[in-house]
């Protein structure tokens, strides 16, 4: 008799798996899962005496054909890189769980949204959609939110993205669009930038898009990190409950941390910098034992409230707007465990739109049905053939058992004669579920075979106003100005112009704004001003009352949970902080601080000339030449006479504060440490802001030292008060404490607009 099996596979597992909870994976993966011997071997188990030196005739001599363990190591390295996937080629991914709060039994039939309190594990991946696998983290682009679930029913997978609409109606026209929008086939240039004459000039013939391009010109393209995106399923799903009856469904992913963004000049130098900084934020968040979440959201309407509005659900360019049906959370997803290797799990994941479980379905969405193709199609190129759903971390948990047989790489055993059916050798085993197992949902379809966009899809405009009036001023602002930095780089004027065209449809103000920056007139219209002034006031009020009527939107002027300075939560939780350090710092200054950004969730990256101990208790890990201000949250300069000295000394010191207060940072100081922010290049804006309320236009203000202007405030208010609601706080001496806290509370306010620009 064969020995047991000891290991857990799926092939072990009871046709239902029935004890699922958050480490259910982890062990299906530990059967796979291995850690280096002590002894080296080769790929067939035998010992190696060396794999340093080939196998030579005679010490300087030719290498011998007979070395099978120089030929095996090399030919196993040459064959190690898969094709990177076509799009969505850069991601990072991690393990966690999702826990279901409220049962939506009324509306689905799937375990996995009834039973309430079970912890279903799961794999996600985020990725950017336009780079190679080797590219940067913090391009201008959509970022993709894939969701692989191993439930009891098998997996279920929501490959979203942080962005609620797409580019295109219909997916025959996928391949255009990644085609003018990766870089240039004759020159391989841009890479992962849209920011280029191919992709506007498919954007421009493809007004479909114009919705999207808001939202790809918005903040939501530079998010700050993977745990502060929001995620969507984008297109409209089915529900199906025990009846028999459906429902129609979006899904959201609502991050805990709110949705928070980079600002565009930081996220370029990021790319440089650090370009591996969200997935570095990712797993060092999850290596020191913290969590990303997200709450489940869910927004069910049924076939008829859908066919009364004046959008169609269908249509993958429109979102179905909070206040017609408002998001439901349901449940929580937690990632808590990073990969073990990255190849194996985070490249070798394979995630299908096909993927659903009984109780959920798809709908006619045009977009949806040819994703329903792709996905299994793109993996058999990547993956290599047709055993990829056997790699561990593409398989269920749950039993699979089925007559597929062979084909390259297969892995499974498979016992017996029997390998169809019907079959009376076997009892017609593996046998058919009926009812139990996945049922489409029987709807109606009847319709002459067209090659045809629907009417109901005409409006290409309606939401795109709908979005762009449901933005605050600063962020109309942004979208602006990216439209001018996109736009400004496409080399063909005609591009350029034809672009203005669309976004003159969507918001006069927007267009004559970006033509501004190009150096274009739109017809009929004078010149824009004022224009291009960062944060003034009266650009503030033009943006605020530039608003456009819309349509295909329900009726709505403007709609919730679009802006993203509008109702989000505020936590400093997971925020990196630079505090910068010298020989001789206020040591217990600085455990003052690191204290209260602990105590705020946040990190403390103690930067420093050099690396080590700096004083007792202060330990500099990074230097003030191996890092740099974009890749922190903000950034505080600790005090001792000594310590301030020696930091003047770097000009790096003084850029710390410049850039993060350009990048609308918060920036602090303790004690000394003000004589850094009041010597930086932002030093007499500062202190004309605390000395003169008129401060922004009055070049003639008095000029106080900075640290005398903070002293006004800690003891009596004013002055700092100003400061602080800039996001720039400022501790007098042994006032270390509480301009600490006053940090935090800054720092989880994210960023400061409106800053006095120099
Ligand atoms: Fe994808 N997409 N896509 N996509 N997509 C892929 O599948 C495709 C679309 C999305 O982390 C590919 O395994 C078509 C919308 C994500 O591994 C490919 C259409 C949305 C990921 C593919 C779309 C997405 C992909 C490439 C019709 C948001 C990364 C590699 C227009 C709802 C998954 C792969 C991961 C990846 C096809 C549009 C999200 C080629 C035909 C809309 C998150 O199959």
């Amino acid at each position: 008799m064969a020995p047991k099996r000891t290991l857990s596979t799926p092939l072990s597992l009871d046709d239902a798996q029935k004890q699922v909870d958050n480490l259910s994976k982890a062990q299906d993966l530990s059967a796979n899962t291995t850690e280096s011997g002590a002894m080296l071997t080769d790929n067939m188990g035998h010992p190696v005496s060396d794999d340093q030196n080939s196998l030579r005739a005679g010490e300087r001599g030719p290498t011998l054909m007979e070395d099978f363990l120089f030929r095996e190591k090399i030919s196993h390295f040459d064959h190690e890189r898969i094709p990177e996937r076509v799009v969505h080629a850069r991601g990072a991914g991690a393990h966690g769980y999702f826990q279901l709060d409220k049962s939506l039994e009324q509306y689905t039939h799937a375990k996995v949204l009834t039973e309430v309190g079970v912890k279903t594990p799961v794999f996600v991946r985020f990725s950017t959609v336009g780079g190679s696998r080797g590219s940067m983290d913090t391009p201008r682009d959509v970022r993709g939110f894939a969701v692989k679930m191993y439930t009891k029913e098998g997996n279920w997978d929501l490959v979203g993205n942080n962005m609620p609409v797409f580019f295109i109606q219909d997916a025959i026209k996928f391949p255009d669009l990644v085609h003018a929008v990766k870089p240039e086939p004759d020159r391989e240039i841009p890479q992962a930038s849209s920011a280029h004459d191919t992709f506007y000039d498919f954007i421009a013939e493809t007004p479909e898009s114009i919705h999207m391009i808001l939202w790809l010109n918005s903040d939501r393209a530079i998010p700050r990190a993977y745990a502060n995106m929001e995620g969507f399923g984008v297109h409209t799903f089915r529900l199906i409950n025990a009846q028999g009856k459906a429902t129609l469904v979006k899904f959201h992913w609502k991050p805990v941390l709110g949705v928070k963004s980079l600002v565009w000049d930081e996220a370029q130098k990021i790319g440089g910098k650090d370009p591996d900084h969200n997935r570095r934020q990712m797993y060092d968040t999850i290596d020191a034992g913290g969590t990303l979440e997200w709450h489940l959201g869910v927004q069910l309407f049924t076939e008829e409230e859908a066919m009364k509005w004046d959008f169609d659900v269908l249509d993958a360019t429109k979102i179905v707007p909070e206040d017609l049906v408002p998001v439901q959370l349901v449940g929580k997803l937690v990632l808590d465990r990073n990969p073990d290797n990255f190849f194996a799990e985070v490249e070798q994941v394979a995630f299908m739109t096909q993927n659903i479980v009984p109780g959920i379905d798809f709908t006619n969405d045009p977009l949806l049905q040819g994703r329903n193709f792709s996905y299994l199609d793109t993996q058999l190129t990547r993956l290599g053939g047709p055993n990829w759903q056997e790699l561990p971390i593409n398989r269920p948990i749950n039993r699979v058992s089925n007559n597929q047989r062979d084909g390259f790489m297969r892995h499974t055993i498979n016992k017996g004669r029997v390998a169809y059916f019907p079959n009376k050798l076997a009892g017609n085993k593996p046998a058919h579920v009926g009812a139990a197992g996945f049922v489409t949902y029987p709807a109606k379809v009847e319709g002459s075979k067209l090659r045809v966009r629907a009417e109901s899809f005409g409006d290409h405009y309606g939401q795109a106003r709908l979005f762009w009036n449901s933005m605050t001023p600063v962020e109309k602002e942004h979208i602006t100005k990216s439209l001018r930095f996109e736009l400004s780089k496409c080399e063909t004027r005609d591009v350029r112009v034809r672009m203005l065209g669309h976004l003159q449809k969507v918001n006069e103000v927007l267009a004559a704004q970006v033509a501004k920056g190009l150096g274009e007139k739109l017809p009929g219209q004078g010149d824009a001003k004022p224009g291009g002034q960062q944060d003034s006031a009266s650009e503030t009020a033009l943006l605020a009352a530039a608003t456009s009527p819309t349509s295909a939107s329900g009726g709505l002027q403007k709609a919730k949970g679009l802006s993203q300075e509008e109702g989000q939560p505020e936590s400093a939780k997971d925020r990196k902080v630079a505090v910068l350090v010298a020989d001789g710092v206020d040591a217990a200054g600085v455990k003052a601080l690191t204290d209260a950004l602990k105590k705020g969730g946040a990190k403390a990256e103690i930067v420093a000339p050099h690396l080590g101990e700096i004083a007792p208790g202060v330990v500099a890990t990074a230097t003030l030449s191996n890092t740099d201000p974009v890749v922190y949250d903000g950034v505080v300069v600790a005090g001792g006479a000594a310590a301030v000295r020696e930091l003047a000394q770097h000009p790096e010191s003084f850029n710390f504060v410049v850039e993060s207060y350009r990048h609308a940072k918060p920036i602090g100081s303790l004690a000394e440490g003000a004589e850094i922010v009041t010597g930086s290049g932002v030093g007499g804006v500062l202190r004309r802001v605390a000395a003169d309320p008129n401060a922004k236009d009055a070049a003639t203000a008095p000029v106080q030292t900075l640290s005398e202007v903070a002293g006004v405030r800690l003891a009596a208010g004013e002055g700092g008060a100003k400061l602080a609601a800039l996001g720039v706080i400022v501790g007098q001496d042994k006032q270390a404490q509480a301009a600490a806290e006053s940090f935090v509370q800054a720092l989880a306010k994210h960023r400061f607009w409106g800053r006095p620009q120099l």
